[in-house]
Formats: C-alpha cells, structure tokens, sequence
C-alpha cells in the first residue's frame, strides 16, 4: 500500500435551474431519439477535428479505477480500410454460415444484415475501439509490471456510447459492429498484446437516400420502473 491519495479539489459544476435542465435534456432526447444505426455511407469527408473531438469526449468517460482502460484506432487509409473489410467478411462468412446458431440467426433476418460488410470501405472513418484487458507501470529501475484493469468490458461499453453521443452530436452517423471473432482487428492494425477489439464503429454521412429499417424502441412505460 504505497500509493498516495490524490489531494482533492473543489467540484467545478454550475447549478442549472430546473427550466434550463429540462430544455437542455430534452433537447437531447430528441437529438438521441433521432439517431439511427447506419449502414449505408457517403464517402464525404469528416470535417477536420471532429473525430479527435468525439474520442476525447469518449474518454472523459468513467471507468474502474479511472484506469481508462480503452484505445481508440482511427482508421482513414483506403487500403486498410480493404483489407479490414476482407478480414471482417471473411470472418462473417463463416459466422452466418456455420457458427451463428438458427435462433441467432431468426432474430437477426428482420433487419437484413449479411457478411457483407460495405460501410468498412465506404465510410470515411473507422473507429476501432480497443479494451485494455491489463496496463503496464514502468518501475524506477526502468522494468515495468502488469497492472490488473478493473470493469474492463463496462468501461469501454461507457465509453462507447460517449463517443457514439459526441458523433450523433456532431451530426454523423455511425454502425456498431462487432465481427466474431476480432482476432484479426489487433493483428492488422498491429496492436499489442495486452489489448483486444471491443468493438467497430464506420463512421461517416449517411448516403444520399440511406434507408434504415421501420424500427423503434420500447415506450419509456415498459422500461422505467419506480419503487
Ligand atoms: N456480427 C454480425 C452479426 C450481427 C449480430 C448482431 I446481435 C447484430 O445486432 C447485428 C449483426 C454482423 O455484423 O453481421
């Protein structure tokens, strides 16, 4: 025990008045409600900035430890971006046709996915989010030690939807892909070997006509519950 406690400061947040909390999340439920999981791109580009932005508010989020247990690789390059597609689909292919099981695959039909996996390269961006299964402390006499994560998964899913917020926000769109399994994410974007593929968001405009499925969530009645 020979950590030291952080000195502690005096929380900078202002009061909002009750008017202005209920505008302001209100606003934000209907930004969020309007928000849909996108599979078709434009190849339009990102304004400059924006995807630094976004990350940065996703790493604001809380974590086990404040260990903050999460890489996000961008991914622009078009030959990257191709060879992720083809390491992806290849993945899928062999998901759709003999690992996923018939359930899985029932629940899944209504919204027409496939191994196809287009928006790798069509989009402009990719957001390969990685977790920190573990973390590395360099020692004063220059070795380094393993460091145990805490709430490694619940972190990162925070995380994520952070950063899925902060690019609603910035008014693109975006898909959350996981390809199973994602062996294949660390090894062609040459990650080390204490992380692993969390998850994979394309990440770009809507294409001009982009359609999504006539889908919605459940009515706030069905998931609040007050005791
Ligand atoms: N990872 C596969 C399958 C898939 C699984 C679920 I659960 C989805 O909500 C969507 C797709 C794929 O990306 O196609």
């Amino acid at each position: 025990m020979s950590e030291k406690k952080y000195p502690f400061i005096p929380l900078d947040w202002p009061r909002l008045s009750p008017e202005e909390s209920q505008a302001r999340v209100r606003a934000f439920r209907e930004l969020m409600a309007r928000r849909r999981t996108v599979r078709d791109y434009s190849s339009a580009p990102i304004p400059e900035g924006v995807l630094e932005d976004a990350i940065a508010c996703a790493s604001q989020a809380p974590s086990g430890a404040n260990q903050q247990p999460w890489t996000f690789v961008v991914v622009t390059d078009p030959e990257l971006k191709a060879r992720l597609r083809e390491a992806a689909e290849e993945e899928e292919r062999e998901s759709y046709a003999n690992r996923m099981s018939e359930e899985w695959l029932e629940a899944l039909a209504p919204l027409g996915t496939d191994w196809n996996k287009p928006h790798f390269t069509e989009a402009p961006a990719l957001i390969v989010v990685f977790e920190q299964l573990y973390g590395w402390k360099e020692l004063p006499d220059g070795t380094r030690k393993k460091v145990k994560h805490y709430y490694v998964q619940e972190s990162v899913g925070i995380a994520v939807g952070f950063l899925i917020a902060a690019l609603t926000q910035a008014g693109l769109a975006t898909l959350t892909h996981t390809p199973s399994p994602m062996g294949f994410l660390r090894e062609v974007l040459g990650r080390p070997e204490n992380e692993k593929a969390f998850a994979v968001l394309p990440v770009g405009y809507p294409a001009e006509g982009a359609k999504v499925p006539d889908i919605g969530k459940k009515r706030l009645e069905e998931i609040l519950v007050r005791r």
